[in-house]
């Protein structure tokens, strides 16, 4: 009703998704045919039917797979293009896109084809929708350290390109220390640093991401509200939490929608923002995610513009940006 078409409205930024998991299964069968790679579904409905996870290990095995029919600097822009697209109908007016080149790379494909095809397909949105967007460059967790440093070498020619690095893929048994050494080169390098954590892993990682990643941004974040004194810490530095509702409930890190903490945040002084994550794979886009939050009843149009407007002054936009979209 009112305050669905309130929300749905509202100017935002989103500043948590890899574009990747924005690969609808319409999309992965055009390009399955494109590029003659076989996949092993019949059907749109037969992919859309595999989409069923109880955490997040499940989601990543498929989503891997998915990310195979990705061949040419075309496929990475028509998948950019589609995001933009969906994206621009939900009022996103900047995006902040995780990339995950290994996934990439370690099939042949090189970090310039991925790079090169993102980048077209910004352009495009930008002239297309006056949508902005930035790179997050993200490391797969569960791959070692070294490899992360080839990556991060690779992206030496894109510098002026990429605005962060980021850490993805599985969680637990991979905790923030494990790349210490990666995230203080990369901040060497002048990228700033965001990293996945607290969303099926411990507060404890939430720390490490925080002493020893010395992140600008937390994604997720969620386990974060079982340390009080962790609590007061973000709440006090203002730091930004990339919070994803429907990802969170499709990999039960919460079991029941109306049970999601996103208003504790907010109530806590923290700094939530509404985010998609993997769209293609969890259902729903930006809109959905904070159309899912208006049942429950504990938001109200104040509270969905504090959102919003969370998602601007946590985007790395440069201040007089953030203050026109505002
Ligand atoms: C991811 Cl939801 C989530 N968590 C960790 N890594 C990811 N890669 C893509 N989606
Ligand atoms: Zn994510």
């Amino acid at each position: 009703h009112d305050l669905a078409g309130f929300v749905a409205g509202l100017p935002k930024a989103e500043l948590h998704l890899h574009i990747e998991g924005s690969l609808e299964p319409e999309l992965m069968f055009a390009l399955a045919k494109r590029n003659r790679v076989a996949i092993p579904f019949d059907s749109v409905e037969a992919v859309r039917a595999a989409y069923s996870f109880s955490n997040l290990q499940d989601f990543l095995d498929i989503y891997y797979q998915g990310a195979d029919v990705l061949r040419v600097e075309e496929d990475f822009r028509d998948l950019a293009t589609a995001y933009f697209d969906r994206a621009a109908a939900d009022a996103v007016r900047h995006a902040e896109i995780f990339f995950d080149p290994q996934t990439h790379t370690d099939r042949g494909i090189s970090f310039d084809v991925v790079v090169t095809g993102l980048l077209a397909g910004m352009a495009e949105a930008e002239a297309k929708h006056g949508l902005t967007s930035k790179l997050i460059l993200c490391f797969l967790r569960h791959l070692d350290e070294e490899a992360a440093f080839a990556t991060l070498k690779a992206a030496e020619p894109w510098l002026d390109r990429i605005a962060a690095v980021g850490l993805d893929s599985s969680e637990v048994g991979h905790p923030p220390s494990k790349f210490e050494r990666v995230f203080a080169r990369a901040g060497e390098m002048g990228l700033l640093r965001v990293a996945h954590a607290g969303e099926e892993g411990p507060p404890a990682y939430v720390h490490e991401a925080l002493d020893l990643l010395h992140i600008d941004r937390l994604d997720h974040g969620n386990r974060a509200l079982e340390d009080p004194a962790l609590v007061t810490r973000l709440a006090r530095s203002g730091m930004t939490f990339t919070v994803c509702p429907l990802s969170n409930l499709k990999l039960c890190v919460i079991d029941d929608i109306d049970a999601h903490p996103i208003e504790r945040m907010l109530r806590l002084g923290l700094r939530a923002t509404v985010n998609s994550d993997d769209p293609a794979y969890f259902g729903g886009y930006v809109n959905d995610n904070y159309r899912a939050l208006i049942p429950a009843g504990k938001l109200d149009a104040g509270d969905f513009a504090t959102l919003a407007r969370n998602s601007f002054l946590g985007s790395f936009l440069d201040d007089a940006t953030v203050s026109r979209h505002l």
